[in-house]
């Protein structure tokens, strides 16, 4: 009669956890998934600082069709009906752009918003997706919008050669500590 009881007590405990690593991971209609910070709080650093400590990269560009299936998750329900301003994974100079991640040029220029990117005031040199707009802006990086992060689980092998060599150095400062 007591398995009632736990299987009680282990649903409750998988929706409490659930819950909490759902937070604000998103998939798309096809079925990527995302993480997406709608609230303006992080310029652009503090958002790839936010991807990284996730595990994830700011969104990259891979082709219209990817794109779009975020834009459809965008304007799902869940954000008011319209896209949040969201840095992703895109900086610049005088309107030329490149990915982070991949160090390609962003060469998507249909996805720009009409008249952009401007470079207003010479001081946009990060990627957004732009509120309402269709798509992409170019915008001050010390600006405060949410983010998109999308997941590195295609890099797995770039991420465990940059931990091995961060242990590596880990093991040498040690050492040099022992010495002093
Ligand atoms: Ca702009």
């Amino acid at each position: 009669m007591k398995a009632p009881k736990f299987l009680f007590l282990y649903l409750l405990l998988t929706a409490v956890y659930f819950e909490v690593w759902a937070g604000n991971h998103y998939q798309t209609p096809s079925g990527v998934a995302y993480y997406i910070e709608p609230m303006y709080q992080f310029n652009w650093f503090e958002a790839y600082f936010e991807c990284s400590y996730r595990n994830m990269s700011l969104y990259t560009i891979k082709n219209i069709e990817q794109f779009q299936d975020l834009h459809s998750l965008l304007m799902s329900g869940k954000f008011n009906n319209k896209p949040p301003n969201l840095w992703i994974g895109g900086i610049g100079l005088k309107s030329k752009f490149f990915w982070v991640k991949t160090q390609q040029p962003m060469t998507y220029d249909d996805l720009w918003a009409p008249n952009n990117p401007d470079n207003a005031n010479e001081m946009e040199h990060c990627l957004q997706i732009w509120s309402g707009k269709r798509y992409l802006n170019d915008l001050n990086c010390e600006r405060k919008i949410g983010f998109v992060c999308e997941s590195n689980s295609e890099d797995h092998l770039t991420a465990m050669a940059h931990n091995e060599g961060k242990y590596r150095g880990l093991t040498i400062n040690l050492y040099q500590n022992n010495r002093v």
